[in-house]
């Protein structure tokens, strides 16, 4: 939120230096368009934010699914991950780094400890399927607020535990829907601790995205300026290795 904000205020900032200056030129017919031309970009901006931040719909509990299935990775058995759910998640640590002035990390006790929020939303993946579940967890929000994401990063990268058939699975998103408020570190699925096949101990839920930014099996997220060195370069498992496009928005 407050990253949004202040590089709304440095856009609009700009646009105002605009405006003096071209105010100056009074019955200038030039001066006249461009102040049109800053305006329409005005309004455009307000626009495609407004559009960036309208909510992904909700629903009631008697929507929810009786079975939520899984898919891709569903029992990840790499790097000591079956360990951890031998040890019911208590040695899982989830961090926060990257462009960050404080990098932090936390136990699943600290994560529940943080303000939650709780969502009823619909998961559509592009093999064909949806599913609605009721999901709680931290807004991403508050974990970059608490580390002081800084300025320059554009990017979240979301860090997971599975290797799936061509590697380790990771996602990334920009900065308007890591601050979404529907964006949050989900650690419950229908008021139950997230099932291994749904990512547990947790998994991120991108709400305005398709299913596969919703990265699951967090190990952590990671504050870039540019995707260009993470994975193979395109932002994400899927979009490395099947030609998925980045922005998966709906
Ligand atoms: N770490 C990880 N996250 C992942 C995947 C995966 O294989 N590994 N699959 C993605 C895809 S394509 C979808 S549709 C959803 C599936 O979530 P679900 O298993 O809870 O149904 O997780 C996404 N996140
Ligand atoms: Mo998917």
């Amino acid at each position: 939120m407050s990253i949004l904000m202040k590089r709304r205020s440095v856009l609009l900032g700009s646009g105002a230096l605009m405006l003096g200056a071209c105010s100056k030129v009074h019955d200038s017919t030039a001066g006249q368009s461009l102040f049109g031309v800053v305006d329409d970009w005005h309004k455009g901006l307000q626009r495609s934010l407004t559009a960036r931040n309208a909510l992904a719909p909700e629903f009631a509990p008697e929507d929810i699914s009786p079975f939520f299935r899984g898919n891709g990775s569903t029992d990840p058995q790499n790097d000591g991950y079956p360990q951890h759910v031998a040890e019911g998640f208590a040695n899982w640590r989830f961090t926060v780094g990257g462009l960050v002035e404080r990098p932090l990390s936390f136990t699943l006790n600290q994560i529940m400890r943080l303000p939650q929020r709780t969502q009823i939303t619909r998961h559509d993946c592009v093999e064909g399927w949806s599913a609605i579940g009721q999901w709680t967890g931290p807004q991403l929000s508050t974990f970059l607020d608490l580390a002081k994401v800084k300025e320059a990063a554009n990017y979240i990268v979301f860090r997971c535990a599975d290797d799936y058939t061509q590697g380790r699975y990771y996602e990334s998103i920009d900065m308007v829907d890591a601050l979404h408020p529907q964006t949050i570190i989900a650690h419950r699925l229908n008021g139950e601790p997230l099932p291994v096949r749904n990512g547990a101990p947790l998994r991120a839920r991108v709400e305005r995205q398709l299913g596969y930014k919703h990265a699951k099996y967090l190990t952590g997220v990671e504050a870039v300026a540019s995707l260009d060195d993470i994975g193979l370069g395109k932002g994400g498992y899927w979009e490395d290795h099947g030609g998925y496009q980045w922005y998966a928005g709906m």
